[in-house]
């Protein structure tokens, strides 16, 4: 059993590092909501960001590959991260960027460890780069298929004995804007370039209300409930609170009309 598993398992990395063709027929998933999701977010006119993709999946899997492509070609797929994700337990896993057309794969393959469970949460976290552009611009982030001499490279997930199916795919959008200062969510109340949302968010929020700090630098960000007044203030800080350490809802989706 355990030699077919390592079996499957050199097969299926095979496939997925495109070392041989995958069944470019495979069956579409009748067990819904098997879904890859990339998330949307807000970005400034140049610079770099990071797109969280999440999945979801009824089974075990055996194998996730991912393959997108920026419809942009200004906007570049750069590096995949697992940090922080579902299959960080996995030893093999990667990510490849086709050279060629800009499409960036990434997989994961459980050899020797358990499947994926069932569940739904983070993959991991793609990262795009893109220089100086004209706002405002609406860039898809696709999943694709690219076939370069004969290795094709696609969106695909593996049941628990190695059969390939297609999931759900929620592409995602980045808005580039020079207007939106709010990035993807709210709780950024201190503006730090990694769109933390953290301890010193809270602090500085504390701060600016009650004793005499500076304001937020993005006020759309400070708007950690989301009203729709976009008012900042003490309720903020209890909803910011909940979030972070009492396992409240998760701070709102940026408001434009708080911009
Ligand atoms: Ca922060
Ligand atoms: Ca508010």
């Amino acid at each position: 059993m355990r030699f077919m598993r390592a079996l499957l398992g050199a097969v299926g990395l095979l496939t997925m590092l495109g070392l041989v063709s995958a069944d470019v027929s495979a069956q579409t998933d009748p067990g819904l909501p098997d879904t890859l999701r990339i998330d949307s977010l807000n970005a400034p006119p140049g610079g770099a960001t990071g797109l969280s993709v999440f999945f979801a999946n009824d089974q075990a899997l055996s194998g996730i590959e991912i393959t997108v492509l920026p419809s942009d070609t200004l906007v570049r797929a750069d590096s995949f991260s697992f940090v922080g994700g579902r299959v960080d337990y996995i030893a093999t896993k990667g990510w490849v960027v086709n050279d060629s057309t800009g499409a960036l794969t990434a997989y994961c393959l459980p050899v020797e460890e358990p499947l994926v469970p069932i569940g739904t949460g983070l993959l991991g976290t793609l990262h795009v780069s893109y220089p100086l552009i004209s706002p405002p611009v609406e860039v898809t982030i696709d999943s694709t298929t690219v076939e370069i001499d004969l290795i094709v490279r696609s969106t695909q997930f593996r049941d628990s004995v190695g059969v390939v199916f297609t999931p759900q795919f929620v592409p995602g959008y980045l808005f580039i804007d020079e207007v939106f200062c709010c990035f993807n969510r709210t709780g950024n109340v201190n503006f730090d370039t990694g769109n933390n949302v953290d301890l010193p968010d809270v602090i500085y929020l504390v701060n600016a209300l009650f004793l005499g700090g500076p304001p937020p630098p993005c006020p759309a960000a400070a708007n950690v409930n989301g009203d729709d007044q976009c008012a900042v203030d003490l309720p903020d800080v209890i909803y910011l609170v909940n979030a972070l350490f009492l396992g409240g809802p998760a701070p709102a989706a940026c408001l434009a009309e708080c911009e």
